[in-house]
C-alpha cells in the first residue's frame, strides 16, 4: 500500500487549546505523524511518497467539498490575524465570539470586518488553534487525500493519506476539533470525480465525523457512516445522534452508530459489522475510511477501550468489503501508541487475502 505523506505537515504546530475555562496543551502534535512514518518504515508496508498534484486540481477539490467564503477565509486567516495586532505573529488564533446562526436574529449573511470576531463564523469551537503554517499544511493534505485517491483509481487496491492537521470534522464553511479542510471529503469526491458511482465513507474515529455528514448530507452518491461515541456525552456533541439519517436526495444515505463512552473492542467489531453491511447494502464501488486511533484504550481524550492487537482485526475485516479502499490519517492522541496502532490497522487490511 503506497502512503502518501504530507512534507508540511509540521507547519501547523497549536500551542495551545481552550479546555473548560483553561489553555492546555495541544494534543493533536506534530509528533503524532513522525510514530507513524516511523512505524510505517519499519515495517516496509509500501512506498511513501509525498503529493503529486497540481495546484489548479486541488484548488478545484478543495472547492467541490468547501465554500469559497470559507476557503478565502482560510487562505488569509494568518496575515489577518497578524495585522490585528503584530504580537498576535506569537499568538495562535482562536475565536471567542459565534454568530448561533440558527438563533433569529444572528446574521452570517454580513461578516463583521473584525477578524477575530469573524473567526467565530467559520468555527463550532474553541479549541482548534489556527497557526501561521495552517493553511499550507491543510491544503497540501488535501494533496495527499487527492493523490491516494487517484492511486486507487488507477487500479492499486488501496492507499493512505498520512497528513495532519485531521479533517472529518471540517465541514463546507466551518473548521473545529483540529480540523480544516475535510481530507476524506476530498478522497470521496476525487473518487466520485474519476468515475466511481457510489462511494462511502466509514468513519472510525472516536468522534463523530460531523464535519463529512454536513458536507455530504443531501446526497445520495456518497454514503456517510460514523462509529463514534454518544455525543451525549462526547465531543462534538451537537451532532452524532442515530436519527439523523440524510436529508433530500441524501435521505437515508447517512448511518450514524453511537456507542456508550466506556465500549470495548466486541460492541464495537459488532458495530463496523452493521456499518460494513450498509456499505454493501449500498453496493458502493470505492470505500474512504477516516481512520482515527483514538478509539484506543490509552487515549488520553477518549473513552473506547480498544487494544493495539484489536486493529489488526479492524484492518482485515475492512479488507473482507473488497473495495478499493483510501485511508486518511485522523485523530488519535496516545502520541506514542499511535504510529502501532495505524499501522496495525493498515497491514491487517493489506496483508488480508
Ligand atoms: C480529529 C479529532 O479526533 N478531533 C477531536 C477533537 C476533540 N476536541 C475536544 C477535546 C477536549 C479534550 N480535552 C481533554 C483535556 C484533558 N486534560
Ligand atoms: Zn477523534
Amino acid at each position: 500500500m503506497k502512503t502518501f505523506h504530507n512534507p508540511d505537515h509540521q507547519q501547523h504546530a497549536g500551542r495551545q487549546e481552550m479546555f473548560r475555562g483553561r489553555m492546555v496543551d495541544c494534543h493533536e502534535v506534530p509528533a503524532r505523524l513522525d510514530f507513524v512514518m516511523n512505524e510505517l518504515r519499519q515495517r516496509s508496508l509500501g512506498d511513501v511518497l509525498p503529493p503529486a498534484i497540481s495546484e489548479i486540481e486541488l484548488d478545484a477539490a478543495l472547492a467541490s467539498v468547501h465554500s469559497e467564503r470559507y476557503l478565502s477565509f482560510l487562505e488569509g486567516a494568518w496575515a489577518e490575524w497578524v495585522a490585528m495586532d503584530p504580537a498576535n505573529a506569537g499568538r495562535d488564533a482562536l475565536p471567542s465570539v459565534w454568530p448561533m446562526p440558527n438563533r433569529h436574529g444572528f446574521r452570517t449573511n454580513v461578516l463583521p470586518h473584525n477578524f477575530a470576531a469573524r473567526m467565530g463564523a467559520f468555527a463550532f469551537d474553541s479549541g482548534c488553534p489556527l497557526t501561521a503554517g495552517t493553511w499550507a499544511a491543510a491544503r497540501k493534505g488535501a494533496a495527499c487525500a487527492m493523490a491516494a485517491a487517484a492511486e486507487v483509481a488507477s487500479g492499486a487496491r488501496s492507499a493512505f493519506a498520512l497528513t495532519r492537521p485531521p479533517g472529518h470534522h471540517a465541514g463546507p464553511d466551518f473548521f473545529g476539533g483540529y480540523c480544516f479542510i475535510n481530507n476524506a471529503a476530498v478522497a470521496a469526491q476525487t473518487l466520485r470525480d474519476k468515475g466511481f458511482e457510489r462511494v462511502a465513507v466509514l468513519d472510525v474515529d472516536y468522534h463523530h465525523g460531523n464535519g463529512t455528514q454536513t458536507i455530504f448530507y443531501e446526497r445520495p452518491d456518497v454514503l456517510t457512516i460514523s462509529i463514534h461515541g454518544d455525543p451525549l456525552t462526547e465531543y462534538p456533541f451537537y451532532l452524532g445522534h442515530a436519527d439523523e439519517r440524510g436529508a433530500g436526495a441524501g435521505e437515508g444515505y447517512n448511518l450514524n452508530l453511537p456507542l456508550a463512552r466506556g465500549t470495548g473492542f466486541m460492541p464495537w467489531i459488532k458495530a463496523l459489522d452493521q456499518a460494513l453491511d450498509a456499505v454493501h447494502q449500498y453496493k458502493a464501488s470505492a470505500l474512504v475510511v477516516p481512520m482515527g486511533l483514538d478509539t484506543f484504550e490509552g487515549d488520553p481524550i477518549s473513552g473506547f477501550t480498544l487494544k493495539s492487537g484489536d486493529y489488526t482485526t479492524i484492518g482485515r475485516r475492512l479488507a473482507d468489503a473488497d473495495l478499493p479502499t483510501v485511508f486518511t490519517f485522523e485523530g488519535g492522541y496516545a502520541v506514542a501508541e499511535v504510529g502501532v496502532n495505524a499501522v496495525n490497522l493498515l497491514e491487517g487490511f493489506a496483508r488480508a487475502a
